[in-house]
């Protein structure tokens, strides 16, 4: 069997695999990527379309964001609507920090065109990935064009997803799994219509949620809050555009712009981390090590965090030998893991409900506290824009709100003398 020797080999050619390998190239760090896959249909799929402002600077600095910047949309303010009316929360102002709307298949596209331009080894269509060893060394096997192939490294990355085989080569025991099934779905649907408002759409409606989200001034995302055991078969164009109708209704305006349906889905939201994020040589990486569901739009950036935090743990390796990094990688990951997962549980609960009853209630007025509270507002814009899980990976606190009040130390402050019977002390 023939053998390729790399320094870290890859599993999986999503957006962690493919940045990861671009991040590593440009620390001078060699990388294989194996993916399942055809190209075509890794740049073909879609799924995540809201780019965190922290995902964006990554990708300007890795030089890949050429074309993110010239068609990307930029937002600094979302809508929401409930109980007939229309609120916007202006994350923008709140926080300095803004989202981009660009496809998460675009984002492929860039990082594939990248490690191709820079001579990167990128296989797909890789049917049979198996992971034979990560103790002393990185060893999988597959087959490549030209037959079997055992690849060798240092590390292993898997970047393979949630069905992915990299966490279930994890022997028994070694991973403990934190789960919880949320009893919804989401039908989604891509159509060829300029989006309605500038601004994504959040409607809380007693018949359920809905999204207007976009991919670019001619193309809709759109989806509908429906129960986990319903089928797409069960949701014609008529249907879905009727309860979108609804749904994002605000006073009897028009609300929605229809086209074209192109693409459709239908996704069980679910959360789920396992820990610790490594075993041995191998470190998992975005949906392999965890899952949120898609209401606060953290997949993907969560992905992207890791993958920032894995790439200079491999450059603190590699160029000092220190290995403190790779140490501390689950660690400080599963810090922005959990927060993120509080964030999209948070959001979840504040737009889906089973209508009517108590939570119905809880749930718009929590609702309304966001609209009319700055404190609330500020905190649910720092989580939405991601600035809250930046602070924790050690980023600067630019955020407005939360500059600190005075710079001097508690303990430098004059103590207010009581005993001497000031005007207020003796009151
Ligand atoms: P991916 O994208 O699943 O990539 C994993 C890759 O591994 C390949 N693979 C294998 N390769 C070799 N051998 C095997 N045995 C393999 N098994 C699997 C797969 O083919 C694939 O190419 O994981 P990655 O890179 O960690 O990226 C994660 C994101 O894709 C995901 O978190 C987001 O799409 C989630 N998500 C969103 N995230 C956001 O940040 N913003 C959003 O607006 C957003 N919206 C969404 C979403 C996910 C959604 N769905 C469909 C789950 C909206 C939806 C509806
Ligand atoms: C999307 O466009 O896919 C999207 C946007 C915002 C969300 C979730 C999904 O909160």
């Amino acid at each position: 069997m023939r053998t390729i020797s790399t320094q870290v080999v890859i599993v999986g050619a999503g957006p962690a695999g493919l940045l990861l390998s671009h991040l590593l190239h440009l620390q001078g760090i060699g990388s294989v990527v194996l993916e399942v896959r055809s190209r075509e249909y890794v740049e073909q799929r879609v799924r995540a379309g809201l780019l965190e402002y922290g995902t964006v600077d990554v990708l300007r600095q890795a030089g890949l964001a050429g074309r993110l910047d010239r068609q990307g949309l930029v937002h600094d303010g979302l809508l929401l609507r409930f109980d007939g009316g229309q609120y916007r929360i202006p994350f923008g102002d709140l926080t300095d920090w803004t989202t981009t709307m660009y496809g998460q298949q675009e984002v492929v596209k860039d990082l594939i065109a990248a490690r191709l331009a820079d001579g990167g080894q990128v296989h797909f269509g890789v049917p049979d990935v198996t992971v034979r060893e990560v103790t002393s060394q990185a060893v999988v096997t597959c087959t490549l064009d030209d037959g079997p192939v055992e690849v060798k490294g240092h590390f292993l990355a898997g970047c393979d997803g949630f069905h992915g085989v990299c966490r279930k080569s994890v022997p028994a025991g070694e991973l403990t799994a934190f789960q919880h099934d949320y009893p919804f779905a989401w039908l989604g649907i891509l159509a060829q219509a300029p989006p309605a408002n500038a601004e994504l759409v959040y409607a809380a409606h007693r018949h359920g949620f809905a999204l207007h989200s976009m991919r670019s001034p001619t193309v809709s995302r759109l989806y509908l809050q429906v129960s986990r055991d319903e089928t797409l078969e069960q949701w014609p164009d008529d249907r879905i555009w009727a309860e979108l109708d609804i749904r994002l209704a605000v006073d009897g305006g028009q609300t929605i712009i229809r086209g074209p349906i192109t693409g459709r889905s239908m996704t069980q939201m679910h959360s789920f981390v396992v820990e610790p994020m490594q075993y041995r040589r191998l470190f998992l990486v975005g949906d392999a090590a965890h899952i949120v569901p898609p209401s606060a739009a953290k997949g993907l950036n969560l992905a992207v965090s890791d993958v920032r935090q894995l790439a200079g743990a491999f450059g603190a390796w590699y160029d000092d030998g220190d290995r403190e990094p790779l140490d501390e990688y689950s660690r400080t990951c599963l810090r922005a893991v959990w927060q993120a997962q509080g964030f999209s549980d948070l959001m979840t609960a504040l737009l889906h409900t089973d209508p009517g009853g108590y939570q119905d209630r809880l749930r718009t007025a929590r609702l309304r506290e966001l609209v009319t509270s700055h404190a609330t507002a500020l905190a649910f814009a720092e989580g939405y824009v991601g600035l809250s899980r930046h602070a924790l990976l050690g980023g600067e606190r630019t955020t407005r709100g939360l500059r600190p009040v005075s710079d001097r130390p508690v303990s430098d402050r004059p103590v207010p003398d009581l005993a001497a019977g000031s005007a207020q002390g003796s009151r």
